[in-house]
């Protein structure tokens, strides 16, 4: 039986997931009507892989006797200024996941949930992919200045690990 405290912390982060997923998609949206075909099709894959690590949770949650709660998900923002910008802020979201998937962890082993612990590493191996990958965008983005978006939109989608 999953234990109280880490099914509650792993349903908080079904929510995290979920608006992770949004996030990206709304970002998506914006690029596709701005022009920007290849930063739009990373972000939407992006939005896809995150509904499948909410499903990857709440799978687990359901699996190990505990229940999975499908939350209401706020919504994000509409209007993305600029693609730098956007991209501090996939970084800094990717950041905040990898502290609320350390948080789990350090709950998991508080409450000596081993076989939790075991399995959430795999998300703990993700998130270093996950932010490596913002970083490198930027870094691409810092090395390209703002005035060659369309290099850079031609290119994105040679970025993306492979899944
Ligand atoms: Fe972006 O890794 Fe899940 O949230």
């Amino acid at each position: 039986m999953l234990n109280k405290k880490v099914e509650k912390i792993l349903n908080e982060q079904v929510e995290k997931e979920g608006y992770s997923s949004s996030l990206y998609l709304a970002m998506a949206s914006w690029a596709e009507v701005n022009g920007l075909a290849g930063i739009a099709g990373w972000l939407y894959a992006q939005s896809d892989e995150e509904r499948m690590h909410m499903l990857k949770i709440i799978k687990f949650i359901n699996e190990r006797g505990g229940k999975a709660v499908v939350p209401a998900f706020k919504q994000p923002g509409k209007e993305f200024t600029a693609v730098r910008k956007m991209f501090e802020e996939v970084l800094k979201h990717e950041q905040y996941i990898s502290a609320s998937i350390n948080e789990i962890v350090a709950v998991c082993m508080a409450e000596k949930d081993y076989t939790t612990h075991n399995w959430i590493q795999w998300f703990v191996t993700e998130q270093i992919e996950e932010e490596a990958n913002a970083t490198a965008i930027l870094d691409k983005l810092n090395l390209l200045g703002d005035k060659n978006l369309y290099v850079f939109d031609r290119d994105i989608l040679s970025l993306r690990a492979k899944d």
